[in-house]
C-alpha cells in the first residue's frame, strides 16, 4: 500500500512557521527553495548543503525544490536567457549530487500566482484568500490603466468595475494594488504600478504560441541534464488558470500539458498537480487529467477552490468547495499503486484559523490552517487506502 509521502512547504528562515511546528504536524519531509539567492544566479552545493543541514537539527529532510525561479529573459527569451539556462541546468546538477531530485517550476509571465482579496472573512471567521474579478478589473482599468484593457471586457464589465472602483477609498486602492501586485509568497517578484506596467510591456509581442515555444525551448535545454541525474521536474499549473492582464498563460488545461509532453518526451518532463489551480475552471477535469497524466504526476498540491458564475473565487476548506477530494485522492492511491510508487503532497494554502488569525502569516500559509488542511487529507487518505487495500 503506498501512502502519498506528506511534505509541508517552509520559505526558510524567515518563515514564521518554525521547523518543529512542521514536525508536530506530522510531516517529515520539506518543500523549500532558497529564496534569498536572487533569480537567474546558480544554487551552490554550499548553499544547499547548509539548508539540509537546518533542516535535519529538527529531523526533517529537503524532499521537493518548490521553486527553482525561471527567470523572465527565459520566458521571453531576450537578453541574457542563454547564461541564466546554463545557470539553472548547473543548479539542477547540485541539487543532484545533494540528493535532491523534485524540481517545481512555472512559467507564468510577470506575475506568479495572484489573489485580489488575502483575508476574505468565512461565516465561520476563517480568513481564506480571494479572487474577486470585478476588484481586479477594477485595478486593471482604472489603478493600472493599461493600455487597451478595456477592450478584453464587455460594456458591463467595464460599468461594473467602474462602480467598484468609485466605492473604494485611498486605503482600499493601495490595499488592492498590494495584494495583486506586491508579490505572493514563492513568486519571488515584487512591483510598484510603474515597474509592472514596464514589465507588462515586455510581453507586448509575445502571444500564447510564442511563450509555449519558448517553454519548449527551456524544457529541451533542461530535461536531458534533468534525466542524466534523475531529476523529475514538475511544472505548477497558471494559477489563476487563464489569462489576465492580456498576458498569455500556456498550462491552464489538460491539452496545455499535452502539448508539452508531446513536443518533449523526456522521462523528467512532469507535472506538479495543483488541484486548487486546475480546479478554478469547470472545464478541468480532475480525475480526467491524473488518469491521463498519471505517469508524470511527481508531486501534488491538494486544495480546493469555490468559484461563483461571475468569476470569483475562493480558496475553500480542502474537503469542500469545487474539488472532490474524494475521488482525487482515491485516484492518487490507484496511480501510487499502479506505479508502486509514493508521490510527495502537500497541503497547499490554508485558512487563517485560531492562533493563526492574530500572528503573522504568509498569505495561505498559514500554521494551524495548513496543519487542519493536512490532517483532513491524512484522515481521507488511509479511510480510502484502508477499504481499498485492506
Ligand atoms: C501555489 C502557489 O497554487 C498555487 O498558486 O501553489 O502558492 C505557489 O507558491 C507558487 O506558484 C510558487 O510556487
Ligand atoms: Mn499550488
Amino acid at each position: 500500500m503506498h501512502l502519498c509521502e506528506q511534505t509541508w512547504r517552509w520559505f526558510g528562515p524567515e518563515d514564521p512557521v518554525s521547523l518543529w511546528d512542521i514536525r508536530q504536524a506530522g510531516v517529515k519531509g520539506v518543500v523549500t527553495a532558497l529564496h534569498h539567492i536572487p533569480n537567474g544566479e546558480i544554487w551552490t552545493i554550499e548553499e544547499i548543503e547548509k539548508r539540509k543541514r537546518e533542516l535535519d537539527k529538527a529531523g526533517l529532510y529537503w524532499r521537493v525544490v518548490e521553486s527553482i525561479p525561471v527567470h523572465e529573459d527565459i520566458k521571453t527569451l531576450r537578453g541574457n536567457f542563454l547564461k541564466y539556462i546554463d545557470n539553472y541546468k548547473e543548479s539542477l546538477i547540485n541539487l543532484a549530487t545533494c540528493g535532491i531530485k523534485t524540481v517545481t517550476y512555472n512559467f507564468m509571465p510577470v506575475l506568479d500566482w495572484t489573489r485580489t482579496d488575502l483575508a476574505y472573512t468565512l461565516d465561520d471567521g476563517a480568513l481564506s484568500l480571494r479572487f474577486e474579478k470585478v476588484a481586479f478589473m477594477a485595478f486593471d482599468l482604472f489603478i493600472l490603466k493599461r493600455v487597451d484593457s478595456e477592450k478584453e471586457y464587455t460594456t458591463e464589465e467595464v460599468t461594473r468595475a467602474k462602480e467598484r472602483f468609485d466605492s473604494m477609498n485611498q486605503e482600499e486602492i493601495k490595499k488592492l494594488t498590494r495584494n495583486i501586485i506586491a508579490g505572493l509568497p514563492g513568486s519571488e517578484e515584487s512591483f510598484t504600478v510603474e515597474q509592472f506596467r514596464k514589465a507588462l510591456d515586455v510581453y507586448s509581442g509575445i502571444d500564447a504560441q510564442e511563450l509555449r515555444s519558448n517553454l519548449i525551448f527551456f524544457l529541451k535545454e533542461i530535461a536531458p541534464v534533468a534525466d542524466t541525474h534523475g531529476i523529475q521536474l514538475v511544472i505548477h499549473p497558471d494559477d489563476p488558470p487563464f489569462s489576465i492582464f492580456g498576458l498569455p498563460r500556456i498550462l491552464s488545461t489538460a491539452s496545455d500539458f499535452e502539448i508539452l509532453i508531446r513536443e518533449v518526451p523526456n522521462v523528467s518532463n512532469g507535472l506538479c498537480l495543483c488541484t486548487g489551480s486546475f480546479g478554478v475552471r469547470s472545464d478541468n477535469d480532475l480525475v480526467d487529467i491524473m488518469h491521463k497524466f498519471s505517469d508524470r504526476i511527481n508531486f501534488v498540491h491538494f486544495r480546493s477552490t469555490k468559484r461563483d458564475n461571475e468569476g470569483n473565487f475562493y480558496e475553500a476548506n480542502h474537503l469542500e468547495g469545487d474539488v472532490d477530494m474524494y475521488a482525487v485522492m482515491k485516484t492518487m492511491l490507484e496511480i501510487q499503486s499502479d506505479r508502486n510508487i509514493s508521490i510527495p503532497l502537500r497541503p497547499d494554502h490554508g485558512h487563517q484559523i485560531c492562533d493563526d488569525l492574530t500572528k503573522k502569516t504568509n498569505p495561505g500559509y498559514s500554521c494551524i490552517g495548513r496543519l487542519r488542511g493536512i490532517a483532513e487529507l491524512r484522515g481521507l487518505e488511509l479511510g480510502i487506502a484502508r477499504s481499498l487495500f485492506n
